[in-house]
C-alpha cells in the first residue's frame, strides 16, 4: 500500500510516496507556489552506484599508519571494513593525534551545508563530539559571504547577519519603493534554496507584486537572466568585479551635482568628508567621475549619470548580491553599496535604502526572522585557534605562518587530523589542484559521506552516513517560521548510519559517551529539541506538543515583528537615541578602526582596487574571458549532482558552460559541443551553451559538478566533468576578511576535438573487501 510522508530539504518541502519500504517518487506540495525541480530528482540518487555502502579505509593509510610524508590520497583503492574496525581506527587515531600533537592539531571546521534538520546537523554533531573530546581548530565565516560578514559590522554595526532583519522586505518594497538597482541581480534560480529548508517558495510571487506595483528594476550584472523576464529590468552588463567603480562613478555624479542627501550624511554617518576627498581625487589626482567609471566598467557615462539622477530623485533601494563580494577586494562593493544608499536619500525610508542578498535564498526579503529553534547543544570549544574558512589549503601547506585577519594576527596551526562531516571541500574550495596538494599534508583525513564524491575519494577513512531521507528529524529554515517534520522515508542504504550514532559510538569508545548523548536516544533528542523550542516561546501554547506536531507534520512559529535593533529608520529619525552598534554610532563611511589596521588592500573608506584577475588587466591578453562560477540552477552546490534534475542538464555528461555567441564564433565553438576551459592553473571539459544572456567576454560555469581529475593529485590535471574550481584562484579577498575570491578568475575556451574521456565522477574508487 502506498504511503505519503513529509520530506524537508534545503530546496523545499515535498511529499515522498513509498510502498513497502521503497521510495517511489517525491512530489511537490500543493501549497508551494514555486516548488523546486531538484526535489523530485532526488529519487534517482537515493541508492545509485555512487552510494557509500560500508565503512572504507584507504589502502595506503591502512598499510602505513600512522602515515608521515607523501601519499596517494585521492588516487588509492579502499578496503571495506566492519563498523567495529572502522570506529576503532578512528578512535585510536584521534587519541594518538591529541596526545602527540595537542587538541589544536584536529581540524573540525568542516564547512558545508549538509542537510536540513535540527538534530542531524552534521557540523553541530561533529563539533559537539570534538569539543567534548578536548577541542579542535575551528573555521570562521562562510564561503558564501566572508567579506560581507567581516566588513558590515564595521560599517553598520551589529551581528554580521543582522542586516537580514534591517533591510526592507519585498512587500515593503512593493509599497514604498520606485526603483531597485541590483548589483548582481536577483536570480530566482537561487531562491529555490533556503538554509534549513522552507515551507513555500515565495520570492517569485513577491517579485511579481513589486512589478505590479510599478517598481522599476535595474540589473547590473554580466548575465541578463540574473533578473526574471517578468520584471522587465533594464540590463546593464558590467565588467565582472568592477561594481565598486560603477558605484563610485554614480556617487561622484551625485556629489558634484549636489544631489546627495547631505542631511542624512551629516547626522547619521561619519567620515563622509574623507571619502568625498577620495571621490574628487584630491589625494591621487584621479576624480572617480562617471567617465572614469565608464572606462573601467563598460557601462557608459550617460547611463551612470542617469542612474545617479534616478537614485536620488526617486524612492530607491540599492541592493548587492553575494557573488559581488566573493571576489578579490570583495569587501569594497559591500561597503560602497551602503555608502551609495546613504547618499541617495532613501536610507531608512519605508521599502527603500539598502539591502543584501535578495533572492540569494528564499527567505531573504520574505521574512525578517523567526523565534529560535533548538539545535544540537553546542559545547564551548576548549581550543581557541581558528582559521578564516577559506584558508584551509594555506593552513595545511604553511603551518606556523602568520596572517592578518580583521585587525588581528593569526598563526596558522599545524593540522594533523582533518575531520570533515557535511561539506564537500573538493567541490567548494578554490584551486582544487592546490587543495589536492595541501591535502597530502595531514596524517589522517576522516570523512562522513553518503556518496563517493571527490572528498570521499580523497579521505583515509570514509564512514557511510544516512541521508536526510533516512532518519527522523524536523526543521525550520533560516528566517522561515514553518516547522516541518522529516520522518524517515527509507532505510539507510547499505550499512550507513546517522552522524549522531557514529559520534555516539566513538564518544563511548573514547570514554565520554554519556556526556555526548546525555543518555538520550535519537527519538528522545528529537522530542527534547522540539519541546525546548516550544518552552522558549513567549506563549508555548502557540505550538502543538510534539506528538500532535509529528502527526500533522507542520506547525507555525509565531511571527517576529520589529522594530529590530539597528534599524535605519530609527537612525534617520533620531541618531542620538538610536545609534548603531559601530564605534561612532553612525554608518561608517570612514572607519577609523579599519584605517588603523594600515592594510594596503583595505583602507579606511571604500575604494577601487584593481582585481588580481579581470578583463581590464594584463592577464586578459592571454586569458580573455572572465569566468563567472555562480550557483547552479539544477542542484544545491554539489548536492544531488547525481540527482535527476542535474543529470538531465548535462551536455554529453559534462557541466554546461554558457558563452556569448560572438565569443563562441571566434573560437569555432557550436552549441552543444564539448569544450576545454583552461588557464595556467588547470582545465576542465564542459558542454557549450550559446546565449546572448551572457555578455561578451564572460563565460558562466556553475559550481558543483563533482571534480573528476584525470590524474588526482597531479598539478593542473584535466577535469573531465566541469568543476570551475579546477580554474579559480585560492587567493584571499584581502587581509581584512581573508575570504574566498572565486569570482576573480580569467580563462580561455577552445574546441575539444579529441576523443571524449568517460566521466568517472560518479564511479566509486576500487573497493577491496
Ligand atoms: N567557484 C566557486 N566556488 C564556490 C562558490 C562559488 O560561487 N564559486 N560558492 C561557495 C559557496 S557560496 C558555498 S556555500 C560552498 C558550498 O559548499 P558545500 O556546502 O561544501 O557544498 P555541498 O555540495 O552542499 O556539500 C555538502 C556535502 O555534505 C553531504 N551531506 C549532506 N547531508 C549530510 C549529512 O547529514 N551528513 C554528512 N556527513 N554529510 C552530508 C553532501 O553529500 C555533500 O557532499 O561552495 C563555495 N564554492
Ligand atoms: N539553486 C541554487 N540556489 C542557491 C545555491 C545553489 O547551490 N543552488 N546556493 C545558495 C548559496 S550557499 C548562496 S551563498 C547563494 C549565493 O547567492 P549569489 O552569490 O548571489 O549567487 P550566484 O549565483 O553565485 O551569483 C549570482 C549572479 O551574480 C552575478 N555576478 C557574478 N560576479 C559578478 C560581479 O562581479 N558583478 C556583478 N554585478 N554581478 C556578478 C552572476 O551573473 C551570477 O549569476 O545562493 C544560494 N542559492
Ligand atoms: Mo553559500
Amino acid at each position: 500500500m502506498e504511503r505519503r510522508l513529509s520530506v524537508a530539504t534545503h530546496w523545499g518541502s515535498f511529499t515522498a510516496v513509498v510502498d513497502s519500504g521503497r521510495l517511489l517518487r517525491i512530489e511537490p506540495k500543493d501549497d508551494d507556489p514555486a516548488p523546486s525541480p531538484i526535489g523530485p530528482g532526488m529519487v534517482r540518487a537515493a541508492e545509485d552506484g555512487a552510494r557509500v555502502l560500508r565503512p572504507a579505509v584507504r589502502r595506503g593509510w591502512l598499510d602505513g599508519r600512522p602515515r608521515e610524508g607523501g601519499s596517494a590520497r585521492g588516487a588509492d583503492s579502499f578496503v571495506e571494513v566492519g563498523w567495529d574496525e572502522a570506529l576503532a581506527l578512528v578512535g585510536d587515531e584521534l587519541r594518538r593525534v591529541r596526545e602527540r600533537y595537542g587538541d589544536a592539531a584536529v581540524f573540525g571546521g568542516s564547512y558545508g551545508w549538509a542537510s536540513a534538520g535540527a538534530l542531524h546537523s552534521a557540523q553541530g554533531q561533529l563539533q559537539r563530539f570534538l569539543a567534548l573530546g578536548g577541542g579542535y581548530t575551528d573555521s570562521r565565516n562562510t564561503y558564501s559571504t566572508a567579506a560581507l560578514e567581516v566588513i558590515l559590522p564595521h560599517v553598520i554595526g551589529g551581528h554580521p547577519w543582522s542586516y537580514q532583519s534591517r533591510m526592507p522586505m519585498w512587500d515593503e518594497i512593493a509599497e514604498g519603493c520606485e526603483l531597485v538597482v541590483a548589483f548582481g541581480g536577483l536570480a530566482l534560480k537561487n531562491s529555490q534554496v533556503n538554509p534549513g529548508g522552507l515551507a513555500r517558495h515565495r520570492t517569485r510571487d513577491l517579485q511579481r507584486r513589486c512589478r505590479d506595483a510599478g517598481v522599476r528594476f535595474v540589473n547590473v550584472s554580466p548575465i541578463r537572466s540574473d533578473t526574471a523576464d517578468f520584471l522587465g529590468a533594464q540590463w546593464l552588463p558590467v565588467v565582472p568585479n568592477t561594481d565598486t567603480a560603477a558605484m563610485l562613478g554614480i556617487a561622484h555624479t551625485m556629489l558634484v551635482n549636489g544631489w546627495h542627501d547631505e542631511d542624512f550624511l551629516r547626522r547619521c554617518c561619519t567620515g563622509f568628508d574623507r571619502f568625498a576627498a577620495y571621490l574628487l581625487g584630491e589625494a591621487d589626482g584621479v576624480p572617480k567621475d562617471a567617465a572614469w567609471a565608464a572606462a573601467i566598467t563598460g557601462i557608459d557615462r550617460g547611463t551612470l549619470t542617469d542612474l545617479a539622477r534616478r537614485l536620488t530623485a526617486q524612492r530607491s533601494l540599492v541592493v548587492v548580491n553575494y557573488a559581488v563580494q566573493r571576489a578579490d577586494h570583495g569587501e569594497q562593493p559591500i561597503w560602497m553599496s551602503v555608502v551609495l544608499a546613504a547618499m541617495a536619500g532613501s536610507m531608512g525610508r519605508p521599502g527603500c535604502g539598502w539591502g543584501a542578498g535578495y533572492a540569494t535564498m528564499d527567505a531573504t526579503g520574505v521574512a525578517p526572522g523567526r523565534p529560535s529553534v533548538a539545535s544540537v547543544p553546542a559545547v564551548p570549544n576548549p581550543v581557541p585557534d581558528f582559521i578564516p574558512v577559506a584558508r584551509i589549503a594555506d593552513a595545511l601547506l604553511h603551518p606556523g605562518r602568520s596572517i592578518d585577519y580583521d585587525g588581528r594576527r593569526l598563526t596558522l596551526p599545524e593540522l594533523r587530523l582533518v575531520y570533515w562531516c557535511g561539506g564537500n571541500p573538493f567541490h567548494h574550495h578554490q584551486d582544487l589542484h592546490r587543495l589536492a596538494r595541501a591535502w597530502q599534508a595531514p596524517d589522517t583525513v576522516v570523512v562522513h559521506e553518503s556518496w563517493w564524491n571527490t572528498t570521499a575519494k580523497f579521505a583515509d577513512v570514509v564512514l557511510p552516513v544516512a541521508t536526510g531521507l533516512e532518519r527522523d528529524d524536523f526543521t525550520a529554515g533560516f528566517c522561515d517560521p514553518h516547522l516541518t517534520a522529516m520522518p524517515k522515508v527509507r532505510e539507510p542504504a547499505g550499512e550507513s548510519r546517522t552522524d549522531h550514532r557514529i559520534f555516539a559510538d566513538l564518544a563511548a569508545r573514547l570514554g565520554y559517551g554519556r556526556e555526548f548523548t546525555e543518555s538520550r536516544t535519537e527519538a528522545e533528542w528529537l522530542r527534547h529539541l522540539y519541546e525546548r523550542t516550544r518552552a522558549a516561546l513567549d506563549d508555548p501554547a502557540a505550538l502543538p506538543d510534539f506528538d500532535a506536531f509529528w502527526r500533522r507534520t507542520t506547525a507555525e512559529l509565531p511571527a517576529l515583528t520589529g522594530p529590530f535593533p539597528g534599524s535605519f529608520a530609527a537612525l534617520r529619525a533620531d541618531p542620538q537615541r538610536f545609534p548603531l552598534a559601530t564605534p561612532s554610532g553612525r554608518i561608517e563611511v570612514f572607519s577609523a578602526e579599519i584605517d588603523s589596521y594600515g592594510y594596503d588592500d583595505c583602507a579606511g573608506h571604500p575604494a577601487w582596487y584593481e582585481p588580481a584577475e579581470w578583463l581590464g588587466g594584463d592577464l586578459a591578453e592571454r586569458f580573455p574571458l572572465h569566468l563567472v562560477s555562480n550557483q547552479p540552477a539544477s542542484r544545491l552546490h554539489s548536492q544531488y549532482d547525481n540527482g535527476g534534475r542535474s543529470l538531465e542538464s548535462k551536455i554529453r555528461g559534462r557541466e554546461p558552460v554558457t558563452l556569448n555567441p560572438a565569443d563562441a564564433a571566434a573560437r569555432g565553438i557550436a552549441d552543444g559541443a564539448v569544450v576545454r576551459v583552461f588557464n595556467d592553473r588547470g582545465s576542465c571539459l564542459a558542454g557549450a551553451v550559446l546565449s546572448e544572456d551572457v555578455m561578451p567576454g564572460v563565460v558562466q560555469l556553475a559550481t558543483g559538478a563533482w571534480w573528476d581529475p584525470v590524474e588526482p593529485g597531479a598539478g593542473g590535471t584535466l577535469d573531465r566533468h566541469g568543476n570551475p574550481n579546477s580554474l579559480t584562484a585560492d587567493r584571499p579577498c584581502s587581509r581584512l576578511s581573508q575570504g574566498p575570491s572565486a569570482l576573480s578568475a580569467l580563462v580561455d575556451v577552445e574546441r575539444h576535438d579529441e576523443p571524449l574521456p568517460d566521466v568517472l565522477a560518479f564511479v566509486p574508487p576500487p573497493l577491496e573487501r
